[in-house]
C-alpha cells in the first residue's frame, strides 16, 4: 500500500499509518509522538491541498474581487488542531492516534506555534485570515517567511534572556512551497529620465520565493491563502567570485540577500529604524504586487480595472512602501499617466493604524529612502507635491497647517511619515476600536480629518471564536452545543442566548465546574513551568500581554505589594486568595520593560516563599507568553487586567479573549474596554481610574505624582518597599530609578493618579468573588455579551464597508 492508494476518504486510522509508513519513513508501531504529529499533519495537509485547488479554480471562473491583506505579521500560533476542527477530522483523528496509545491535545503539543508577529497586531491578522476563509471571501494574506520568528523567552533569575526561534528546523507540514512563483525584488542605485522614460538602474537584487499556508475555513470548503515570502540570492550571484574560487566571498554575499526574511523584528512599538527592516517592508510588498498584477493580468486584458478586483489592505503603515510602489508600476512600467495612476491607486488602497502614540509612528529618513529605493523617494515627493498643492487650495496661505500634513517631518534629520503616505494613497482609514477611531480623527490625523471627513472610520477588532473557545476551552464548548446548539461557532451573537440561563442553577453549577477544571489545568501548567504551586480555589488574576510602560503591570505590581503589605499587616482579616499571573515578553532592547520583569520575579520570590502568606497571595510569571501558552491561560482565568492610561491602548483584543472564556475584566475606559462594559453592562465590569478627557486635562494642568506619593501614606509604602531593596535585598538599588521614574520623573502614564482608584477597585473584586454565585453569573452575563467581538463581524464589516467584496457562491 502507498498514500497515493490510501484515498481521502479512507479511514483516518488507516491514513496516519499509511502517512508514518510512505512520509515520514518510520514503522508505525515504532512512531514517536512527533512522527505522529507529522502524519496526522500529513493528513490534514492532503484535504487542505484539495480545498486550495478548487477554492482557487472558483475564484478564477468567477473572476472573483478579492482582498489582498498585506501584513509585516501573523501570528498563526499551531495549525493542526485548528485545522482538524475545520476538516471535521478531530474525531476521526483521535481515534487514530488512541492505536498509538495517544492522545490528540498531547500530539498536538508537539506542535511549534508559528510565530511570525510580535503581538496585538500579529494576531489580529491571524484571526482575520480565518474569518477570511470561514466567510467564504476571496481573500489573499500576504507577508514574510521569517526563518526565525518571535524570540523565545527564557527567564533567568528573574531576568529575560532572549533565544532564537526556529521553528523551521524540523521543517513545517503545513507550508506548500511554490517553486515556480519567484520575482525579482530590486534595491538601490539611480534612476535616470530620458525622453519622459523612467529607468531604475538598480544595484542590487533578490529573489522571492513563494510559500503557501492553506487557511481553512470552518463550515464552508473554502479556504484563505497566506502566501509568505522568503528572500533568495538571485541565481546568478557572484558568479564571477564563485569561478575565481572565492566560495566563502561568495557565500557571503548570498548571505546578503537571504539575511532581508532571516528574522522577526521583536519590537512592537517603537521602530527599529534600521536599513534591514526598510528592506524587509520593500520585499515583501515588491513581490507580493507582483504577484497580484500578474493574477490580475492573468485574468483580465490590463491594469485599468485593477481597483474593481482587487482590495489591498496595510496592516499598519508596515506596507506603506506599497502605495509608491504601485505608483512606480503604473507609471514607469505600464505608461500610466500620473493622475490616472493616482486615481486607481486611491481606490485600491486601505488603511488601519494601530497606535496613537507618536513614538510608535514609523518615520524613516529621507537619505535612507534615497539610498534603497531612489525611484520611489522621487514618486513620494511628487505624491507630497500634488497632495500640499491640493491642501493649500483647501486653506490658503495656512502654512503650518501644510507643515503638519506633509509627507515629510523637516523638524532635524528629514524624515518620511509613513502613516500620512498611508493616508493619502488609500480611500478609507480605519482604528480598531471606537475610542480609538475617535481620537484618531481628534489627533494625529486632524489635519487629514479636516480634508477628507468621510475617509476616516472605525473597525472594532474581533478573535476567532473557533480558535478562542471552541478549541482553546473544549469544556465550555461543549456546555454551549448543549445549551445553544453548535451554531455559535459561526454565528457567535448565539451566545446572547446565555442571558437567559443567568439564574438556572444547574447551568451555573455546571459553568463552574468547567472554569475550576480550566484552572486546575492552568494551575498543573504553572506548577510545571514555574515550580509555584497555586491553588485553583484562590481567583485567578491574569495580566497576559507584551510588556510596556503604557500597558502599567508595574501598576499592577504596586497593587500586589500593597496587598502584601496589607496581609501582613492584618493576617486574620478573611482575605479573599488570589493568585496574581502575568506573562509577556519585553523588547530586547527595552531596559525598562525587562526592569519590571525582574521586579514581578523578585516580588514572587518573597512573597511566595513568605510562611505568613500562605495561600492568601501568590505571584507568578509565566515565561515564552505566545499563541499556544495563552490557549492555557485564557479558559482558566477569573479576573482579566485591562489597566493602560486611558487613551493609549488602540483596542487590545487579549481583553475580548478572557472575557469570551468567563473572566470579568478590571480596566480603565479605553480602547475596545469601553465596548465590552457596553455590552456586558456596568455592573458586570470593573472600571476604575481616569478617562481620557481628565487624563489630558491632568496633563495639561500639570500632573504631580510627588502629590500622592506624600498624601498616600499606603502608596507611599508600596513605593518605598520596592525602592530601598526590600525585594531585592542582594542588590537594594535596583528598583531605585524604576520607582523614581514614577515619583520624580513625572510618571508618564500616570499610574500614581490611578492607583487609588485601582486599588479600591481591586476590593470590590474581592467582595463579589467571595460571593461565588454571584460572580459566576456575572462571568456568565460577560460570555454572553461577547458576540460581536468575534472576527467574523469585524471581517464582514470590512468586506461591505470598506472592500466591497463579497464571498463567491458554491
Ligand atoms: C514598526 C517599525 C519597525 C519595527 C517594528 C514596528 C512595529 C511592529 C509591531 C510596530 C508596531 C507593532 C505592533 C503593534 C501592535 O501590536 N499594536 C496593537 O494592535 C492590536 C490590534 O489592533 C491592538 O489591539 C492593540 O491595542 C495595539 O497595541
Amino acid at each position: 500500500m502507498n498514500v497515493s492508494a490510501t484515498p481521502l476518504s479512507a479511514p483516518l486510522p488507516e491514513q496516519i499509518n499509511a502517512h508514518l509508513l510512505h512520509t515520514i519513513g518510520v514503522a508505525p508501531g515504532s512512531a514517536s509522538p512527533s512522527d505522529l504529529m507529522q502524519a496526522t499533519a500529513q493528513v490534514a495537509r492532503a484535504q487542505l491541498s484539495k480545498r486550495w485547488v478548487y477554492t482557487q479554480a472558483k475564484e478564477k471562473a468567477q473572476k472573483a474581487r478579492r482582498v489582498v491583506y498585506l501584513s509585516m505579521e501573523f501570528l498563526m500560533g499551531r495549525t493542526l488542531s485548528n485545522a482538524l476542527a475545520a476538516l471535521n477530522l478531530t474525531e476521526g483523528a483521535a481515534a487514530g492516534l488512541t492505536q498509538h496509545a495517544q492522545r490528540l491535545e498531547d500530539i498536538a503539543g508537539h506542535e511549534p506555534d508559528a510565530a511570525l508577529g510580535n503581538g496585538g497586531l500579529g494576531r489580529l491578522a491571524a484571526c482575520f485570515l480565518d474569518s477570511m476563509a470561514t466567510l467564504g471571501l476571496p481573500s489573499f494574506g500576504y507577508g514574510i517567511r521569517y526563518e526565525y520568528g518571535m524570540f523565545a523567552q527564557d527567564i533567568q533569575d528573574g531576568n529575560q534572556v532572549e533565544y532564537p526561534d526556529s521553528w523551521l528546523k524540523d521543517g513545517t507540514p503545513w507550508e506548500f512551497p511554490r517553486a515556480d512563483l519567484t520575482y525579482t525584488v530590486r534595491f538601490g542605485g539611480s534612476v535616470v529620465h530620458l525622453d519622459g522614460q523612467v529607468t531604475w538602474k538598480h544595484d542590487g537584487e533578490v529573489a522571492a520565493k513563494a510559500y503557501d499556508m492553506v487557511v481553512p475555513g470552518h463550515g464552508t470548503e473554502k479556504v484563505s491563502t497566506l502566501r509568505l515570502w522568503k528572500a533568495v540570492a538571485p541565481d546568478h550571484i557572484d558568479l564571477g567570485v564563485f569561478n575565481a574560487g572565492d566560495y566563502a566571498r561568495a557565500a557571503f554575499a548570498k548571505n546578503e540577500y537571504e539575511n532581508i526574511s532571516w528574522v522577526l523584528y521583536p519590537n512592537d512599538s517603537t521602530p527599529a529604524g534600521r536599513e534591514l527592516r526598510l528592506k524587509q517592508e520593500y520585499f515583501f510588498v515588491a513581490a507580493s504586487m507582483q504577484d497580484l498584477i500578474c493574477r490580475h493580468l492573468a485574468e483580465h486584458p490590463s491594469l485599468d480595472n485593477l481597483a474593481e478586483h482587487v482590495a489591498i489592505h496595510l496592516n499598519d503603515t508596515h506596507p506603506a512602501i506599497g502605495v509608491a510602489e504601485l505608483m512606480r508600476i503604473l507609471c514607469d512600467e505600464h505608461a500610466f499617466d500620473w493622475d490616472r495612476a493616482w486615481a486607481l491607486c486611491g481606490k485600491t488602497f486601505s488603511y488601519t493604524n494601530h497606535t496613537l502614540m507618536p513614538e510608535a509612528l514609523e518615520t524613516w529618513p529621507l537619505s535612507l529612502i534615497q539610498q534603497v529605493l531612489p525611484r520611489h523617494m522621487e514618486i513620494i515627493f511628487r505624491i507630497n507635491k500634488e497632495f500640499l498643492d491640493m491642501a493649500a487650495r483647501f486653506r490658503p496661505g495656512d502654512h503650518d497647517f501644510l507643515k503638519r500634513l506633509s509627507l515629510i517631518d523637516e523638524t532635524g534629520e528629514r524624515r518620511v511619515r509613513m502613516a500620512h503616505l498611508s493616508v493619502v494613497g488609500s480611500h478609507q482609514v480605519n482604528g480598531v476600536s471606537a475610542l480609538h477611531s475617535e481620537l484618531l480623527v481628534h489627533t494625529i490625523f486632524a489635519d487629514f480629518a479636516a480634508l477628507w471627513p468621510k475617509r476616516f472610520t472605525n473597525m472594532t477588532n474581533g478573535v476567532t471564536p473557533r480558535r478562542w473557545l471552541a478549541q482553546a476551552n473544549p469544556g465550555l464548548a461543549t456546555l454551549l452545543d448543549e445549551t445553544l446548539g453548535k451554531a455559535w461557532r459561526l454565528d457567535l451573537d448565539q451566545l446572547k442566548r446565555l442571558e437567559s440561563c443567568q439564574g438556572d442553577a444547574a447551568f451555573a453549577g455546571k459553568f463552574m465546574a468547567i472554569k475550576r477544571a480550566n484552572k486546575v489545568r492552568l494551575a498543573d501548567f504553572i506548577a510545571q513551568v514555574t515550580g509555584v504551586q497555586v491553588s485553583p480555589d484562590s481567583l485567578f488574576d491574569v495580566q497576559v500581554k507584551r510588556i510596556h510602560e503604557y500597558k502599567r503591570q508595574l501598576l499592577n505590581v504596586l497593587h500586589v505589594v500593597s496587598r502584601y503589605q496589607a496581609i501582613l499587616a492584618n493576617p486574620d482579616a478573611p482575605w479573599v486568595p488570589r493568585t496574581v499571573i502575568f506573562a509577556g515578553k519585553a523588547a530586547s532592547s527595552y531596559q525598562v520593560a525587562k526592569s519590571i520583569i525582574r521586579l514581578i520575579h523578585d516580588v514572587g520570590l518573597t512573597i511566595n516563599n513568605d510562611p505568613r502568606i500562605g495561600d492568601k497571595l501568590k505571584l507568578v510569571f509565566l515565561p515564552n507568553y505566545g499563541v499556544s501558552v495563552a490557549e492555557v491561560i485564557m479558559p482558566g482565568a477569573d479576573l482579566s487586567e485591562q489597566i493602560s492610561t486611558a487613551g493609549t491602548e488602540a483596542s487590545g483584543t487579549g481583553n475580548m479573549k478572557l472575557a469570551l472564556n468567563g473572566a470579568l475584566t478590571i480596566g480603565t475606559d479605553d480602547g475596545a474596554n469601553i465596548e465590552i462594559r457596553q455590552q456586558v453592562g456596568d455592573d458586570n465590569i470593573f472600571i476604575f481610574g481616569l478617562k481620557t478627557p481628565e487624563v489630558r486635562q491632568l496633563r495639561l494642568e500639570g500632573y504631580h505624582p510627588l502629590q500622592h506619593y506624600q498624601d498616600n501614606p499606603e502608596l507611599k509604602a508600596v513605593l518605598d518597599a520596592i525602592g530601598d531593596g526590600q525585594f531585592s535585598p542582594d542588590d537594594p538599588e535596583r528598583y531605585r530609578a524604576l520607582v523614581n521614574s514614577l515619583v520624580w520623573g513625572g510618571d508618564h502614564y500616570l499610574l500614581l493618579a490611578d492607583y487609588a482608584s485601582y486599588v479600591a477597585t481591586q476590593a470590590k473584586v474581592d467582595a463579589l468573588y467571595s460571593q461565588p454565585d454571584l460572580w459566576c453569573q456575572r462571568a456568565i452575563r460577560n460570555v454572553a455579551g461577547m458576540g460581536v467581538f468575534s472576527s467574523d463581524r469585524t471581517i464582514g464589516q470590512y468586506a461591505r464597508d470598506i472592500w466591497r467584496v463579497a464571498p463567491i457562491p458554491d
